[in-house]
C-alpha cells in the first residue's frame, strides 16, 4: 500500500511524460521542493527537463511503446531512485487504468484518480450512466449499450430520432464513431462499428446518441481531494479543433450566460462528490442552443490547463499533487474567483497549409514575452524535435482583462516569436487571430474545418 501523509508532501517524484508537460509537472514540483525523476526515450537525452532533473533514467528505445509506455520499465526507475509517487502528465500511460493499479501495487502513488475511478470513466457507457446517476445532463439517445439485435437498434434509432451518432465503449476523443442519418443506412453502420470497436479496443460494445450538428466543446474544470471535497474552476471553450487535435483553447467560452455556467459547475462538483472523485479531471460537453450536454470525462491534467490557470491564479499541477498526497484541498468554491480572460495557442511542429509533421533542428529560437504571456515549452535554440512523437513543440498563452486584451496580447506575442528550421503552425494561428466570426466569438466544432476548407479552394 501506498505510504501517505497528509501533513508532508512527497520527496521525490518521478515524471512518467516527455516534452512540455514533463517540463511543467516538473516546475511545480521544484517549487514545492520535491526531487524529481525524469524518465526518458534515447531520443529525448538531450531535453530541457532530462537536464534540470535531480535524477533521469534511459528507459527505452525512440518507439513510445518500448519507452513511455514500457510498464515495467517506468516501475523498475521508480524503484531504483526511490521515487514516491509517479505523475503520468497526459497521453500515454495517463488514463491506463492497470498502469495506475501497477503503480500502486507497486508501492507508488498514483497522481492521479483511484484505478477504478480511471477504469469507470474510461468505459463511455458506464460513465455516462455514473454521469446521469450523479445528476449531470447527458446528450439524449439509446440508454445503457446497444443490443445485437438489428431490428431493436433500428427501435431505438428511431425513439431517439435521426441523425443518430454510434459510439464505441472503449473510444473516446473522437475514435470509433460513426453518424448516421437514415434508418438505411443504420444496420451496416452499427456492424462495420462494431468490428472497428472490437478491432482498435478489444471492446465491441457500442451506443447510440442523438446527433448534434453544430455544437461547441464546452469543458468543466474540476479538483476534489479524497474527502469528498470538490471544486468546479470554471469551463474552456476548447471548439477551435481539426480531427479532434485542439488547436486554440479559452476562457471564460465566450457568449454562454454565467447563470447557465455556474449551475453545470456546480452539478459537476456534486458529481466528483457523489462518485467518490479525487484528483484532477475534466467534464466535456457538447453546447447546443443554450444546453449542456455531458459526453465524456478526462482523468488527467489536460494540455489546456494553463488558461484556467491565468483566470483563477490556480496552480492546477500542485494542487493535484497535494491532493494525490492525501492533503484536504485548501480552498472552497466561494475562495474561487475568476478573473479576466485566457486564451491558448498549441504551437505544433507542422506545415501551416498540409498539416504535414516538420520535425527537425530549431535553427534559431525566440520566445515571446511581455506583460499577460506565458510559454510553456521545452524548446530551445538548436534543440532537435524528434519525429517519433505529438507534433506540439509547446504553448503561448495570453492572459488579459477583457478576451479583446487577450487577443492582442496573443498577436503581438506570436509576432515576436520565432522558430526556424522547422515549420510551425503560427501563420494559421495568426490567420485564426484575425478572423471575424473567431473574433465575435462562440464558433462551433466546425469553424475551423469548414474555414480550411474554404482556404483550400481560395488556393
Ligand atoms: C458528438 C457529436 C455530436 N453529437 N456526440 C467527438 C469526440 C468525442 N469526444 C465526441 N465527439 C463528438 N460527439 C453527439 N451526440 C460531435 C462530436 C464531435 C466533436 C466533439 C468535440 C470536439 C470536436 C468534435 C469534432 C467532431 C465531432
Amino acid at each position: 500500500m501506498p505510504v501517505k501523509n497528509p501533513d508532508q508532501l512527497f520527496d521525490k517524484i518521478l515524471i512518467a511524460n516527455r516534452g512540455e508537460i514533463a517540463l511543467r509537472v516538473q516546475r511545480a514540483c521544484r517549487e514545492m521542493g520535491i526531487k524529481t525523476v525524469v524518465v526518458h526515450s534515447e531520443a529525448d537525452r538531450d531535453a530541457k527537463y532530462v537536464r534540470l532533473a535531480d535524477e533521469s533514467v534511459c528507459i527505452g528505445p525512440a518507439a513510445s511503446a518500448q519507452s513511455y509506455l514500457n510498464i515495467p520499465a517506468i516501475i523498475a526507475a521508480a524503484e531504483v531512485t526511490d521515487a514516491q509517487a509517479i505523475h503520468p502528465g497526459y497521453g500515454f500511460l495517463s488514463e491506463n487504468a492497470d498502469f495506475a493499479e501497477k503503480v500502486e501495487r507497486s508501492g507508488f502513488v498514483f497522481i492521479g484518480p483511484r484505478p477504478d475511478t480511471i477504469r469507470l470513466m474510461g468505459d463511455k457507457v458506464s460513465a455516462k450512466a455514473a454521469m446521469v446517476k450523479a445528476g449531470v445532463p447527458c446528450v439524449p439517445g439509446a440508454e445503457g449499450s446497444l443490443p445485437d439485435d438489428p431490428k431493436e437498434v433500428v427501435r431505438l434509432a428511431r425513439v431517439t430520432g435521426y441523425p443518430v451518432i454510434i459510439k464505441a465503449a472503449g473510444g473516446g476523443g473522437g475514435r470509433g464513431m460513426r453518424v448516421v442519418h437514415t434508418e438505411a443506412a443504420l444496420p451496416s453502420a452499427v456492424a462495420l462499428t462494431r468490428s472497428e470497436a472490437q478491432a482498435a479496443f478489444g471492446n465491441p460494445t457500442l451506443y447510440m446518441e442523438k446527433f448534434l450538428t453544430t455544437p461547441r466543446h464546452i469543458e468543466i474544470q474540476v479538483l476534489a481531494d479524497e474527502y469528498k471535497n470538490a471544486v468546479y474552476l470554471f469551463e474552456r471553450d476548447c471548439s477551435m479543433q481539426r480531427r479532434h487535435q485542439k488547436i486554440i483553447e479559452e476562457a471564460p467560452a465566450p457568449g454562454i450566460p454565467i447563470r447557465a455556467l455556474t449551475r453545470i459547475g456546480e452539478r459537476c462538483a456534486d458529481a466528483c462528490r457523489k462518485i467518490g472523485y479525487r484528483g484532477v479531471g475534466t467534464f466535456e460537453f457538447l453546447y447546443q442552443d443554450d444546453e449542456f450536454f455531458f459526453i465524456e470525462m478526462n482523468t488527467r491534467v489536460q494540455v489546456e490547463h494553463p488558461v484556467t490557470e491565468l483566470i483563477t491564479g490556480i496552480d492546477i499541477v500542485q494542487e493535484q499533487i497535494r491532493v494525490a498526497a492525501g492533503q484536504k484541498l485548501r480552498f472552497r468554491q466561494r475562495d474561487i474567483v475568476r478573473r479576466g480572460h485566457a486564451i491558448e495557442c498549441r504551437i505544433n511542429a507542422e506545415d501551416p497549409y498540409s498539416f504535414v509533421p516538420s520535425p527537425g533542428r530549431i535553427t534559431s529560437y525566440h520566445a515571446p514575452g511581455g506583460p499577460g504571456i506565458r510559454v510553456d515549452s521545452h524548446i530551445y535554440h538548436n534543440y532537435f524535435v524528434p519525429p517519433y512523437y505529438d507534433s506540439m513543440i509547446g504553448k503561448v498563452i495570453a492572459y488579459g482583462d477583457t478576451r479583446e486584451q487577450a487577443i492582442a496580447r496573443m498577436r503581438v506575442a506570436l509576432s515576436e516569436m520565432i522558430v526556424e528550421g522547422i515549420k510551425t503552425n503560427i501563420p494559421l494561428h495568426q490567420e485564426l487571430l484575425l478572423d471575424d466570426k473567431f473574433l465575435r466569438g462562440g464558433t462551433s466544432i466546425h469553424f475551423l474545418e469548414e474555414r480550411l476548407a474554404k482556404r483550400k479552394l481560395a488556393g
